[in-house]
């Protein structure tokens, strides 16, 4: 009997470090030299949506050295660079109702964050998709890979 309640006191365990840690809500930053935190992100096919917190870690405002979140296929990701060109800060740098975009989040400045939430339900497990900055000048250095459901694989491969 002692012995079956220590394995519930170690589920219930488990099941709180899982509930902190969702593997569907993720959390990037980008900063005044105009970085992400991250360069490749993933998210296991088990997530129905996504969620993704875009925080500005630096001071310069959105004006100067805004940023914003966005994901799309690798293939369509200049085109909609160009388009966002075109749009401007007022459009967030994004053109309007593209079904290229998978998600965005709007331009944020210095000390602000922004959070996007979107189903996965369009994504293909192996596709290539990428996230990037579509503010002006930015997507060169601000890119990274975003893979949907092969994230062990990827971290494994990388050792
Ligand atoms: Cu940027």
């Amino acid at each position: 009997m002692k012995c079956l309640r220590l394995i519930g006191a170690g589920l219930l365990l488990l099941s709180g470090a899982a509930a902190y840690a969702d593997p569907c809500k993720i959390n990037i930053d980008s900063n005044d030299m105009m970085q992400f935190s991250a360069h490749e992100l993933a998210v296991p096919t088990s997530c129905t949506d996504v969620e993704v917190t875009l925080r500005h870690a630096g001071q310069l405002p959105a004006k100067v050295m805004g940023h914003d979140w966005v994901l799309a296929k690798d293939s369509d990701k200049s085109a909609i660079v160009n388009a966002g060109m075109a749009a401007g800060l007022k459009h967030n740098f994004l053109p309007e109702n593209d079904k290229r975009i998978i998600a965005a989040t709007k331009v944020v400045g210095g000390g602000e964050s922004t959070t996007v939430k979107f189903s996965t339900a369009a994504l293909l497990q192996g596709a290539r998709y990428v996230f990037f900055c579509t503010v002006p000048g930015h997507s060169s250095v601000m890119h990274g890979k975003f893979l949907f459901g092969d994230g062990t694989r990827v971290a494994q491969a990388g050792k």
